[in-house]
């Protein structure tokens, strides 16, 4: 008989075989509180958010901005705002896409027909994700084609965590948990970004994201509550994503980076990043120790301890020179996602000029019928 890990009387199992979303967290317990950051109304009241420009009669790209408003593709934009955004879009696009890989490696040996079908389920959502945001970032006046042409050929970065492998059934655990709460973290502040279609393409995409979160967190779970061999591959995984995930959150706020290649600043300035890097990174830690403690997972570092003056867990360095390396193209997954990726679309190629050809052919057909009724009239 296993004995649960401490504080898991306090938690019940979830009801996700009869419909997702359900909470996991005691709902009587105060201290349990939200298992990701889009549980706690932000983006909700991102969603409420209602245009007033137009009345207040902002013209200006800085009065919009200075108002909070928000940023429309027909509205003036400096170019350097529209690049950035541009670079941001397409690499969390290109991040989605890419992260369909490793989780995309289990769905074949997933241990039970109900993981099988979540697990296609949330890999799915990144497809549309990635669909939100290219087509979020067309609407800066950049062909899609031309994103993914820069993806293939270097020229633009997708996240660094996905270019580790998923060695074990309990890495999908912990992708959803760690890597996912991660993203969360980071998008549900781009709820509010100034830039109008990126921002309403990550409230659906948060919400999705919380379903994702949980199914990690709940597959963790049931490994921690399993056998001896199950316990101890649900802490390997822990063991292997947890400084990666830190590290998603990208470089410090200070230090030479930060000085000579980072765009914190001036993202903020224009209400695209809301929060810093090392602000994201410590909110994911001080909500995600306390969920380790009650899954019953050790997290890899000794320096990991609540500072009661800050009032935030104090943890150890990230190791930035594997940051750099994973990113530069030398992770251990690097080259295999990318050629992956440009195989799947090359094998594509059919799918894409089938439908340009339909759509040619509604096209012709709507012309020829206008030009039916016109004479007809
Ligand atoms: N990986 O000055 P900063 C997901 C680069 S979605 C690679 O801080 P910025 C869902 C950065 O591009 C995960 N590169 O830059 C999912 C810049 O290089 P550049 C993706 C990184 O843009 C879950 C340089 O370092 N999420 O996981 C990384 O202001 C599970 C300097 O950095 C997003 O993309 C990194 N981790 O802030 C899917 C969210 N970090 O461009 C499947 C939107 C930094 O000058 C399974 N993006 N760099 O050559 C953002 O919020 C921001 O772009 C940051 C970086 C925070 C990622």
């Amino acid at each position: 008989m296993l004995t649960p890990p401490e504080g898991a009387s306090r938690w019940r199992r979830g009801h996700t075989g009869h419909m997702y979303g359900n909470d996991f967290a005691e709902p009587d317990d105060p201290g349990a509180g939200p298992l990701n950051a889009a549980d706690g109304g932000a983006v909700e009241a991102a969603a409420a958010h209602v245009d007033t420009k137009s009345q207040q009669g902002l013209e200006t790209f800085d009065a919009i901005i200075a108002a909070d408003q928000r940023i429309e593709p027909r509205d003036a934009m400096p170019e350097e705002y529209r690049q950035t955004l541009i670079r941001q879009i397409a690499q969390h696009a290109h991040s989605e896409i890419i992260g369909m890989q490793p989780e995309g490696n289990w769905i074949t040996r997933a241990p039970s027909l109900r993981r099988k079908a979540i697990l296609i389920a949330k890999v799915q959502d990144e497809a549309g994700h990635g669909l939100y945001l290219y087509s979020a970032a067309e609407t800066l006046g950049i062909d899609r084609e031309e994103l993914l042409d820069r993806l293939h050929t270097g020229k633009q970065k997708y996240s660094s965590i996905f270019n580790y492998p998923t060695l074990t059934w309990a890495d999908c655990g912990a992708i959803g948990w760690l890597v996912d709460g991660a993203a969360i973290m980071n998008q549900v502040p781009l709820c509010r970004c100034s830039y109008g279609p990126y921002a309403r393409a990550m409230i659906r995409t948060c919400k999705e994201e919380s379903f994702h979160q949980r199914q990690g967190f709940e597959l963790l779970w049931e490994l921690m509550r399993g056998t001896p061999e199950q316990q101890a591959m649900a802490q390997d995984a822990t063991n292997r994503w947890w400084w990666p995930a830190l590290a998603m959150f990208g470089p410090r706020d200070t230090g030479e980076h930060a000085v000579t290649g980072g765009h914190t600043e001036q993202s903020m300035a224009w209400g695209i990043k809301r929060f810093s890097n090392d602000d994201l990174r410590q909110k994911f830690v001080d909500m995600t120790v306390p969920q380790a403690q009650r899954l019953g997972v050790t997290l890899p570092d000794p320096d990991l301890k609540w500072n009661a003056e800050r009032g935030h867990y104090d943890f150890g360095e990230i190791d930035w020179d594997e940051f750099w390396r994973v990113i530069k193209g030398d992770g251990a997954c690097n080259a295999a996602r990318i050629e992956r990726r440009v195989t799947s679309h090359q094998q594509g190629a059919w799918v894409r000029e089938a439908a340009a050809a339909y759509a040619a052919k509604q096209r012709q057909r709507a012309s020829a019928g206008a030009a039916g009724e016109g004479s007809a009239a």
